[in-house]
C-alpha cells in the first residue's frame, strides 16, 4: 500500500525503551515517535500510537476499569485439563484489561474506555458459506450447544509483548461440526462489528482502512484442537476491551489473528482478505505463526516482554509455535 512509508528509524522507538512504563506512557511514546521524525500522517502501522481517539465519547459518567470488568460470572465450565497451567503467571485481569489492541476504537493500548461504545446486546454471529448447515447464532446457543471451558494459553503479540491468559469458551471444531462444511472448504473468514458510527478509532485520523477488521484460518487450523472461540475470561463474560461477546483465540499465532467482537464466518474455497495482510503484507503474513527465528521487518521476534502482574515486563525467549509445536507444528510439514 503506497499510502504507508515505514521509517527506518522506527525501530529506535523500540531500542530506546528502558522500562515498561516509558513504552507504556503514551504520552512519553508518542514523543519518542515525534522525535524519531515519525508524523502522524504514517502512523497507520501497528504499534502505533494515537493521542487523541482513547478517551470516551459518552457524555454521562465514564466508568471506571474497575465497572468494565466487573461482569456476569459464567456458569457450569470446568478448566480443561490439558490446558489447566503453562509455566508462566496468569496475567493481572487489571492489567489484560487495559492494554489492549482493538483499532476500532483507537491506535493505543488504552482503548478500554472507548470500547465501552461497543454494542453486545443480542449479539448474533451468522454462520454461511460453503457448509451444508448455515446458521445464525447467539450467545445462549454457543452455552448450549457447545461444551464451554476454561483454557490457560500463552498470548504473544506480533509487537513482541506476551501475557498469560485464562479463556473461558469453546473449542472452534464443535462450530464447524455442527454447520457441516462442503467438501471443496479451504478457508475460513472472520468478520469483527464495524460501523463507523461507533468503531471510530483510528478511522477518523488515517482515513481509508479495509474496514472491517477480518481474519482468517485454513479449515485444518481452525479444526485443530487449540483454535478456540472466547465468551469469557478471568471465569466471567468478555469485557468490550476484550472483544465481547465472543473473540477468535488461536494460541500458536500471532495476537492480531484473533479478531475480535465476531459478526460474521464465512466457509470459502479461496484465501480472504484479511485486515492486517491487505495494509502490509510484508509485514503480516496470512500464517503468522509465531516464530523467534523469523524476525518482523522491523525488529527481532527472538524475545518478547512477557507482562504478568504489573507493566514492568520481563524478557523472555520467544518459543516457536508460542510453545504449541507438539499440537500444530504437523499442520505445516
Ligand atoms: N477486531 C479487532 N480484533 C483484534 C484487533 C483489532 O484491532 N481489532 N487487534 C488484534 C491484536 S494486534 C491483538 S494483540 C489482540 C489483542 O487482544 P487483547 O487486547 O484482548 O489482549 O487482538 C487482536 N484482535
Ligand atoms: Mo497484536
Amino acid at each position: 500500500m503506497t499510502f504507508i512509508r515505514v521509517p527506518k528509524t522506527w525501530s529506535i522507538s523500540e531500542n530506546k525503551v528502558t522500562s515498561a512504563d516509558a513504552y507504556f506512557n503514551r504520552r512519553r511514546f508518542l514523543k519518542t515517535l515525534l522525535g524519531a521524525g515519525i508524523g502522524a500522517s504514517i502512523m497507520p502501522i501497528m504499534g502505533c500510537v494515537d493521542s487523541s481517539s482513547s478517551s470516551s465519547s459518552s457524555s454521562s459518567s465514564p466508568p471506571t476499569l474497575e465497572e468494565t470488568l466487573d461482569l456476569p460470572t459464567i456458569k457450569g465450565f470446568n478448566t480443561n485439563p490439558a490446558f489447566a497451567s503453562v509455566d508462566r503467571a496468569i496475567a493481572d485481569d487489571k492489567i489484560a484489561g487495559s492494554y489492549n489492541n482493538f483499532y476500532e476504537f483507537g491506535g493505543g493500548k488504552n482503548i478500554w474506555p472507548n470500547a465501552q461504545n461497543l454494542p453486545t446486546e443480542n449479539w448474533k454471529v451468522e454462520v454461511t458459506g460453503l457448509v451444508k448447515n448455515p446458521q445464525t447464532f447467539d450467545l445462549d446457543d454457543f452455552k448450549r450447544k457447545f461444551t464451554i471451558q476454561e483454557r490457560i494459553y500463552r498470548f504473544r503479540c506480533v509487537e513482541a509483548w506476551s501475557m498469560v491468559l485464562p479463556w473461558v469458551g469453546f473449542p472452534m471444531k464443535e462450530l464447524i461440526a455442527a454447520v457441516e462444511p462442503r467438501s471443496n472448504v479451504k478457508f475460513v473468514r472472520f468478520t469483527s462489528f464495524y460501523d463507523p458510527k461507533i468503531t471510530t478509532g483510528p478511522g477518523l485520523i488515517f482515513g481509508s482502512l479495509p474496514w472491517p477488521y477480518r481474519e482468517g484460518l485454513t479449515i485444518e487450523e481452525m479444526n485443530n484442537e487449540l483454535a478456540f472461540f472466547a465468551i469469557g475470561i478471568y471465569g466471567k463474560e468478555l469485557p468490550k476491551q476484550h472483544g465481547a461477546p465472543i473473540r477468535m483465540v488461536i494460541p500458536w499465532k500471532y495476537g492480531f489473528k484473533g479478531a475480535k467482537s465476531i459478526v460474521k464466518i464465512e466457509f470459502m474455497d479461496t484465501q480472504p482478505r484479511t485486515y492486517w495482510n491487505t495494509i502490509m503484507p510484508s509485514e503480516y503474513d496470512f500464517e503468522a505463526n509465531v516464530n523467534p527465528n523469523k524476525p518482523h521487518p522491523r525488529w527481532s521476534q527472538a524475545e518478547e516482554r512477557f507482562i504478568s502482574s504489573s507493566l514492568n515486563w520481563e524478557l523472555k525467549k520467544t518459543l516457536p509455535y508460542n510453545g504449541y509445536g507438539k499440537y500444530v507444528a504437523n499442520l505445516y510439514s
